[in-house]
């Protein structure tokens, strides 16, 4: 992660898919986009959301796959592959 001086601290800022963990203020956690709102923190087309490090990937139901950015649904007879 990314810290900063500022006078008399400092503070840290993490990448993407990381948050500050709101105990210390100095270690970047993972955030469980999955526990957020659909449509909101992760993909309103995400069937089932499964949490990763740094990330989230989906379940997707009976007739669709997975979209190539790891992070929604599609159809798997879309005419637009
Ligand atoms: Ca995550």
């Amino acid at each position: 992660h990314i810290c900063m001086n500022t006078i008399g601290s400092y503070t840290c800022e993490c990448y993407d898919g990381y948050e500050l963990d709101s105990a210390t203020n100095q270690t970047c956690i993972d955030i469980n986009e999955c526990l957020g709102e659909s449509g909101v923190d992760y993909d309103k087309d995400c069937h089932e959301c499964i949490n990763t490090i740094g990330s989230y990937t989906c379940r997707c139901d009976d007739g669709y796959e997975l979209h190539p950015n790891g992070t929604s649904c599609q159809g798997r007879l879309s005419e637009y592959d």
